[in-house]
């Protein structure tokens, strides 16, 4: 951003916080605080990252005033003209960048867009073909008798994704999520030993158990995917391979995951947020083959509330932005940057996870440090060291205390980390976890919780880190109290 957008910005800025304030001072005032805390903070959640002030601004606007179920040229209400110019521009953007046939982009979040991706599965693979048997053209059609058969088929069918502790997502099919219970599920996981995906036991575990739906992607694996592959393992077994590229889709984007590292050409349905590597307004999406653009269109009011379209607007700001050279340069910087914090930790004989990573994320087995996930999360919390605690494959701590922590180069990046950087990143959190020790219950026993860090730790952990912040800051030219 030149000096006078961000001039420029400051002053709206500054005028929407003062109109805020006059209704409810102390949200303006927890929002400049939520600034500030970013600014002096080493923020390594790798599902987040800073969206430009264009992204946030297109959405604090009356667009967010607007009821517009339904799609583009399609509403269940009137004037919806300008939400129409909104949505329509911003599947433009997606279909173009990412090459997908159909694009719809009224999810909420990545968890909604699954949401319209089983629908649209389910309707496209189960539904309509039993609507056609049945000789109906919707459901209303069919007799109490074909309903309730229709019912059970809907709700027996299989899907098999990545398991939790193996770095999937709850909605792969883990089984207390709402994917585990609508459909019957199993998981594949990874290789005991080395910690990467088996392809070949995924698909003799997809032969074994015939899923109509398929699912890979990750939120907390640290390596690529060849979606080729698990197209074809889709392909032998009749699924559809669905997948969630919430997590790199930045890095897709960015040409930086490219031919069978890109899911777009090889899965039949692709879903994502806009938040994380990808830079946007938080939000989902979904990318389609045509066959299934019509189920994915009934997303919303099916499956989804009405679209947020201030959020839609803001998903086209972004995207455009996505689509030049300089976001192609951040993508391959965020990848380069996680090795070089891979490289940081291992060079200083902390354990990684499948032993390091090529994609945007490290994920830290605490384990050696007597630690769980839990306890390092706070320590290097207290050391201003923003993460979150994840589990490891066959995970001895489960998914609340766990003993990993996840690590994310996409929001440094955005600020102007590089290697030196990251390197010192990772020098300060095995000083950090090196010094803290795991506390003990009110019994005596071993705690999975407190823990003690040594004395004067943290505040220098806190001033090294002050360095590198200032050197990179957030939002540059953004002046704001
Ligand atoms: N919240 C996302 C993440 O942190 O990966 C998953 O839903």
């Amino acid at each position: 951003m030149s000096d006078s957008l961000a001039k420029t910005a400051s002053t709206a800025y500054d005028a929407a916080l003062e109109v805020i304030a006059s209704v409810e001072p102390r949200i303006a005032a927890a929002t400049r605080q939520e600034l500030a805390d970013q600014r002096g903070s080493l923020k390594l959640i790798a599902s987040e990252n800073y969206a430009s002030p264009a992204v946030l601004l297109t959405m604090g606007t009356w667009l967010s005033d607007k009821y517009a179920e339904g799609t583009v040229g399609h509403r269940f209400y009137a004037g919806c003209q300008n939400v129409d110019t909104v949505e329509a521009l911003a599947a433009e953007h997606a279909r173009e960048l990412f090459g997908a046939p159909y694009a719809y982009v009224q999810p909420h979040s990545g968890i909604d867009a699954n949401l319209v991706a089983f629908w649209s599965i389910l309707a496209n693979r189960v539904e309509t073909p039993a609507l056609a048997r049945l000789g109906a053209k919707n459901v209303n059609e069919l007799t109490e008798a074909d309903w309730e058969s229709l019912r059970h088929e809907l709700g027996n069918q299989r899907l098999l994704g990545m398991s939790l502790d193996a770095g999937g997502h709850l909605t792969h099919g883990f089984r207390p999520n709402i994917s585990g219970k609508m459909f019957h599920q199993q998981q594949y996981g990874t290789d005991p030993v080395t910690g990467l995906l088996d392809y070949d036991a995924v698909a003799a575990k997809a032969r074994e158990f015939k899923p109509l739906v398929l699912v890979a992607g990750y939120s907390a694996y640290p390596r690529r995917v060849d979606f080729a592959k698990m197209r074809e393992i889709a392909d032998e077994v009749g699924a559809v391979l669905m997948v969630d590229m919430a997590h790199f889709a930045g890095l897709v984007a960015g040409k930086v995951f490219t031919g069978d590292e890109d899911p777009v050409p090889h899965a039949h349905v692709v879903t994502t947020t806009t938040h994380k590597s990808l830079r946007g307004p938080r939000g989902g999406m979904v990318l389609a083959q045509e066959e299934f653009a019509a189920d994915v269109d009934r997303g919303c009011p099916m499956v989804l509330g009405g679209p947020l379209s201030h959020v839609m607007a803001a998903k086209a700001v972004a995207l455009a932005e996505a689509r030049t050279t300089e976001f192609q340069g951040y993508a391959q910087r965020v990848a380069d940057n996680a090795k070089s914090l891979a490289d940081g930790f291992l060079s200083r004989g902390a354990e990684l996870v499948t032993g390091g990573t090529d994609n945007h994320l490290v994920l830290l087995d605490v384990s050696s440090f007597g630690l769980t996930g839990r306890q390092a999360e706070s320590a290097l919390l207290d050391a201003g060291v923003v993460t979150n605690r994840n589990s490891v494959p066959a995970d001895p701590n489960g998914a609340w205390y766990t003993s990993g922590v996840r690590l994310g180069t996409p929001a440094l990046t955005t600020r102007g980390f590089g290697h030196d950087e990251f390197d010192r990143v990772a020098e300060l959190i095995v000083e950090v976890l090196s010094s803290t020790q795991a506390g003990t219950t009110k019994a005596g026993g071993p705690s999975k919780a407190s823990y003690v860090t040594g004395d004067g730790v943290a505040d220098r952990v806190r001033a090294a880190s002050a360095e590198l912040l200032d050197r990179h800051p957030l939002y540059p030219g953004l002046d704001l109290a």
